[in-house]
């Protein structure tokens, strides 16, 4: 006697979600995207007074540079009358001048520096 396998009815076909012609979904492009924070240059200036030896100090100790780095930005400060230290948001750039500012004030030595926005 043959017996019969039982007959499986086929699966109804699978619901894609709706999407564009070409099967692409657009998102909304935002109307605006955020600006990045300006940011700020400490700029130390040069002077006839300052000991070289403390301001490579000063830049080591401020503005983490190595001994190579801050020798290479105090003679460019030398040579040219001025020269970026380091780049950072408004307030960590006056709180690194007002550091220079204090420690040179303490020292006596007329070392000055100042920030200002980066252009680009
Ligand atoms: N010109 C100073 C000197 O000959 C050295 C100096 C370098 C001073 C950089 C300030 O920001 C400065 N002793």
């Amino acid at each position: 006697m043959a017996t019969k396998s039982p007959v499986i009815p086929p699966a109804p076909p699978i619901q894609q979600p709706d999407r564009e012609e070409g099967g692409s979904v657009v998102l909304e492009r935002r109307t605006q995207k955020a600006k990045p924070p300006q940011m700020y240059q400490v700029v130390m200036l040069n002077d006839d007074y300052t000991p070289m030896e403390f301001v490579v100090v000063v830049i080591q100790e401020f503005f983490g540079k190595d001994l190579e780095a801050a020798t290479q930005i105090m003679l460019k400060i030398h040579l040219d009358g001025k020269g970026v230290c380091g780049v950072y948001s408004r307030d960590v750039a006056a709180t690194k001048v007002d550091q220079v500012l204090e420690a040179a004030a303490k020292a006596g030595h007329p070392l000055k520096c100042v920030s200002e926005p980066v252009e680009f």
